[in-house]
């Protein structure tokens, strides 16, 4: 058990053991793979102490037994020699061991200091893509609620904030990103989303590629529209190769077909929406033909998929991070959000629907604030957007003297030196800082600037139940992570040090009168039972549903999780809009849409002249799954892929070292020539070129960070998301 011994509701099987599979020295538990959102049911089994084999639990009644090759990576994670167990502090250019109660201690000793000396704006927290991935997500807001500070920053304005914008402006809440009911449609476009690799984000799909297959085989049609043919693209009836950044003219070319064609569903238009005529006289100049050369992808083309689309029973257009990742972030899904309500196909299975997760955040969004606007950062480049500041801004904050500049931060599961363009800015920043607390397991190239680091469990020394992930999961359910290590007697789980932190951040007479008692309340507030609290009052709660409702018991005795359906039509439930109807037609977007319209084609800039896009890979996790070397070798390089004609026009061959370079920076990795991607776009995937980390095997490879190429300054217009999906770059041989 851990530290703070937390007494839990007695369950028949405990471990989470397989029922007969527990034998002399081995044992087989059901756990969680939570790598990624998907969080695919596996069994652990241990063997003298050590995991021995992972594999895919074919009762997890949401993953059915698929598993990734990243999920053994879960056991090369447990025992790697480089992850952190015990709290570190700085001395000098080491870090040594510190006991936990002397490092917040400390710790709230300095951060209290420095809010006192230059106020609340001083401390800053980043908050990274892991921590979505277990309880301590909810810790971590915490936490930031009692910095009071303005500066937070996550991985969100590097990911999916667009989405989350575009759904605040047309269904009234961040929170209302529709899903793609893929399970049921009968076509299925996918813009800008690799889920063959990446297994789905905010529309959660574990298995994605029998899923897309299912489509198919049930005489549905997958389209993609990616610049690559990605390995979705392989599963797809169609792959149309639009231009980086085109996306907002195929989609305004598409809804002016929609609207000329008289193709919309006038009824539902009628009954859902608000904004229609604003809508039509938006699109009503976007022909094919005058948007074709800016989009990459011709009329016929262009028209074709209006009115497949239209004429498909049901039909969801399902779009990521390709075109999150994007000056027109915000815009395209807008867009998407659009299509498929015009054309009938929202909140209808088989087209986009909210979900009903076991605590009903969709129902909840109309009484959250967002926190938009509320502030900016101290140039006033930026606004804030859900109450945070875009992770882009972070440098400047820190560096730029002067009243509110940054002086601590805390980072929990995140590594924006690799994963955010700074140019090179954050690594001296977060050097020069008077206090830097990284909660993370690893010293990465991010925390080694740390002046503490604070390792939580590793995840299979976790009991969980992710609500972040059923929240955008294309079926309803809930799903226990079962241990399948106790964890040693010291260690601590997130949700316990942030707990810890956030006490130390307390007025001082609450802090100090809670003092004694404070570890007993921490414990008391598990996620467990917080769980068990959310799923009580909730939509399959038994104060609901009397003793039909689902308990703590049930799900943690079941041997994959419990499913919950369906998605089910709820928009009238869910929607967070004054008039309670859908936006179609915001003027900001309107507007910013139609000054697109009037915009020339984009066009090389100087000898910059190829486009260049990310690539997600198989066996890598954003930036830290290098270190486990069964994720590393084979086709799992750091390469830039380049068209054959690219190639040749260059005198570039196979395997060459070549440089990359842009406005703002260069690297040096080996070239990969393939038809796979468009003319005049190369692709070059991020979190790579791991060098002074504590990663023994990561540092040892080949590669570079390829956010060293993308401008910090070139973000989505209306949330500072980065737009690392399009950089102009020159490719020479090096
Ligand atoms: N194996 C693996 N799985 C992962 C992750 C991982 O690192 N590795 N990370 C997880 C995380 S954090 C996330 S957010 C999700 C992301 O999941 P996805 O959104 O599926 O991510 P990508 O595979 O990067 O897909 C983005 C696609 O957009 C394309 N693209 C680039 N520019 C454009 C453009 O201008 N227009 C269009 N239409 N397409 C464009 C790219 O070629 C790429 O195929 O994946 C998660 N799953
Ligand atoms: N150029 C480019 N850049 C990108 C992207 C891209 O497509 N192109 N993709 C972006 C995307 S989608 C994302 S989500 C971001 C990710 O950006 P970040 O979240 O900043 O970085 P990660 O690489 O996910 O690093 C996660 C860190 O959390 C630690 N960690 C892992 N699990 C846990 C845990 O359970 N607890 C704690 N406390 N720590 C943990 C790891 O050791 C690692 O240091 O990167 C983005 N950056
Ligand atoms: S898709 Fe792969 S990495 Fe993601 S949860 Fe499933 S097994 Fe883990
Ligand atoms: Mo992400």
């Amino acid at each position: 058990m851990s530290a703070i011994d937390v007494p839990l509701p007695r369950v028949r099987n405990q471990t989470g053991a397989a029922p007969g599979t527990t034998h002399s020295g081995q044992c087989t538990h059901i756990s969680q793979c939570t790598l990624c959102e998907a969080h695919c049911g596996i069994h652990v089994t241990v063997t003298d102490g050590k995991v021995s084999r992972i594999e895919g639990n074919p009762d997890d009644v949401f993953s059915k037994g698929y598993i990734c090759p990243k999920a053994t990576a879960m056991g090369g994670l447990h025992h790697d020699p480089d992850r952190l167990r015990t709290p570190m502090r700085r001395v000098g250019d080491r870090f040594e061991p510190v006991s936990w109660d002397e490092a917040f201690a400390e710790i709230g000793t300095r951060l209290r200091r420095i809010r006192k000396e230059h106020g609340a704006r001083a401390l800053g927290m980043y908050l990274g893509n892991p921590a979505a991935h277990s309880s301590g997500a909810f810790y971590g807001l915490m936490l930031r609620l009692a910095l009071m500070t303005p500066n937070f920053f996550s991985a969100s304005s590097i990911d999916q904030m667009p989405h989350e914008y575009a759904a605040w402006r047309v269904f009234g809440s961040n929170m209302l990103v529709p899903i793609t009911d893929i399970d049921r449609t009968q076509r299925l476009v996918i813009i800008g989303a690799n889920p063959a690799v990446s297994n789905g984000s905010l529309s959660v799909m574990p298995g994605a590629k029998r899923r897309i297959k299912a489509i198919r085989d049930r005489g549905g049609a997958v389209v993609v529209i990616d610049p690559r043919r990605t390995e979705t693209a392989r599963l797809a009836d169609q792959h149309v190769a639009v231009r980086p950044g085109g996306d907002v003219y195929l989609l305004l070319g598409m809804l002016h077909v929609l609207v000329a064609e008289n193709l919309c569903d006038r009824a539902a238009i009628a009954e859902q929406t608000s904004g229609w005529d604003r809508l039509t006289a938006l699109v009503a100049g976007a022909t094919p033909e005058a948007v074709a050369e800016r989009a990459g992808v011709d009329a016929d083309t262009i028209r074709t998929l209006a009115r497949d689309h239209a004429a498909a029973e049901s039909a969801a257009v399902y779009a990521r991070i390709g075109i999150c990742q994007q000056e027109t972030g915000t815009l395209v899904s807008w867009l998407v959000m659009v299509l498929n309500t015009v054309t009938g196909n929202l909140d209808r299975a088989g087209g986009t629907m909210f979900s009903t997760p076991f605590a009903d955040l969709p129902r909840a969004a109309r009484y959250v604030p967002v926190g938009h606007a509320a502030w900016s950062d101290r140039s006033g480049r930026y606004r804030s957007f859900r109450a945070e500041l875009p992770a882009v801004a972070m440098a400047d904050e820190i560096l730029t003297p002067g009243q509110g500049q940054i002086r601590a931060m805390i980072t929990y599961a995140g590594n924006p030196v690799s994963s955010i363009p700074q140019k090179g800015r954050l690594d001296q920043a977060l050097a020069g800082l008077d206090l830097y607390v990284a909660v993370d397991m690893y010293v990465t190239e991010t925390t080694r600037h740390a002046d503490f680091i604070l390792p939580p469990v590793s995840p299979l020394e976790r009991e969980d139940v992710a609500l972040l992930t059923t929240i955008f999961s294309v079926r309803n359910n809930i799903r226990f992570q079962h241990r399948s290590f106790d964890p040693p007697a010291a260690a601590l789980e997130d949700w316990e040090i942030l707990s810890r932190l956030t006490a130390e951040l307390l007025p001082a007479p609450l802090r100090q009168l809670l003092a004694p008692v404070r570890n007993r309340l921490i414990a008391f507030a598990n996620p467990l039972r917080m769980t068990a609290l959310a799923l009580l009052t909730g939509p399959y709660g038994r104060l609901r549903k009397g003793r039909k409702g689902i308990t703590m018991r049930q799900l943690k005795a079941s041997a994959g999780g419990l499913d919950l359906g369906a998605l089910q039509p709820r928009l009238a439930k869910v929607i967070a809009t004054e008039d309670r109807l859908v936006t179609l037609a915001p003027d900001e977007f309107v507007e910013a849409a139609a000054a697109y319209l009037r915009k020339p084609a984009d066009a090389a800039e100087g000898h910059y002249d190829l486009q260049l896009i990310g690539r997600r890979q198989l066996r890598s996790n954003n930036s830290w799954l290098h270190n486990v070397p069964t994720m590393t070798g084979g086709n799992n390089k750091c390469t830039v892929l380049m068209h054959p004609d690219d190639a040749r026009a260059r005198g570039l061959s196979q395997g060459a070292a070549v440089r990359v370079t842009s406005a703002v920076g260069e690297i040096e990795v080996p070239l990969d020539i393939s038809d796979d991607i468009r003319r005049g776009t190369v692709a070059v995937p991020h979190g790579w070129g791991h060098r002074d980390t504590g990663w023994r095997h990561a540092n040892t490879l080949p590669g570079a960070n390829v956010n060293t190429l993308h401008d910090p300054h070139r973000v989505d217009a209306f949330t500072g998301t980065a737009a690392v999906n399009n950089t102009w770059v020159a490719v020479t041989g090096a």
